[in-house]
């Protein structure tokens, strides 16, 4: 597959969705061109999340968020967003990349084992058998953690004035959560990238564009005959 698959992670109110907008912003408005010269126009940009990519996730996003809803069983919730990936990642993902996109896409495999599995406290090894089977193996080419202390997340959140199912767990489940992406954060230092987002919208958008040039080029930009 020749596209690349980018994820946001993070506890809540880090700024994923803010900065994936962002991003994405820049890369179509010149961005990708200036990392890339004319190459960019052959490479398209697809932005997604988790859950809700597809029309079943739309469903699912619905069943797992709804601050309304009646308590959903720990297993029940971990196979709903299972569902979700599996049918995010054989309808969209998968057939983007063989078709040479860059997906930036608002979480993935690690928000399964940071809310199931510390959260939740699922075991990890179950989690990760899970999502092998979930996403057929297809891991993130790149992941940015953006890294906030969890009551400024939170406090960002409640300002925003959307609370979900999620947002209404108690402070020492989104400390464990935190506590899960640093994990994976050390045990994937290739994979994942950590950004601190404490900063401003537009301090952290330096920071990532500088991270999205480097990989950029890296990836895309073939060796020149001269070297
Ligand atoms: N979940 C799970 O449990 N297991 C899984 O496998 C998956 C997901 C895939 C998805 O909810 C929920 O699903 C999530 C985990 C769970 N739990 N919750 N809740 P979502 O997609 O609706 O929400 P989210 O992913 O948690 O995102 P969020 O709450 O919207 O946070 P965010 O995307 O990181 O932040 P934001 O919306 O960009 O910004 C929040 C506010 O802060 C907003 O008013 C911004 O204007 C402001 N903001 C953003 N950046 C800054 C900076 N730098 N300074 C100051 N203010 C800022």
């Amino acid at each position: 597959m020749s596209g690349k698959l980018i994820v946001f992670e993070g506890v809540e109110g880090g700024g994923k969705t803010t900065q994936l907008k962002r991003c994405s912003n820049w890369l179509r408005s010149g961005g990708l061109q200036d990392c890339l010269g004319t190459l960019a126009q052959t490479i398209p940009l697809v932005v997604t999340r988790e859950p809700g990519g597809t029309l079943l996730g739309t469903k699912v996003r619905q069943l797992l968020l709804d601050k309304d809803s009646s308590p959903i069983h720990p297993r029940a919730e971990l196979l709903l967003y299972a569902a979700d990936r599996a049918e995010h990642v054989e309808e969209l993902i998968k057939p983007q990349l063989v078709n040479g996109a860059i997906i930036l896409c608002d979480r993935y495999t690690d928000s399964t084992i940071a809310y199931q599995g510390y959260g939740r406290g699922i075991d990890l090894k179950l989690i990760e058998q899970l999502n092998q089977i979930a996403t057929a193996g297809l891991e993130s080419d790149l992941t940015l953690w953006l890294d906030i202390d969890v009551e400024i997340g939170l406090e960002r959140a409640r300002q925003r004035g959307k609370v979900d199912r999620m947002e209404q767990a108690n402070l020492a489940f989104h400390r464990r959560v935190q506590q899960g992406f640093q994990q994976l954060y050390q045990q994937n230092p290739d994979r994942m990238v950590r950004v601190d987002a404490s900063y401003s919208e537009e301090e952290v958008h330096n920071s990532i564009q500088k991270i999205f040039r480097e990989r950029l080029r890296t990836w895309f930009q073939e060796p020149s005959i001269l070297s």
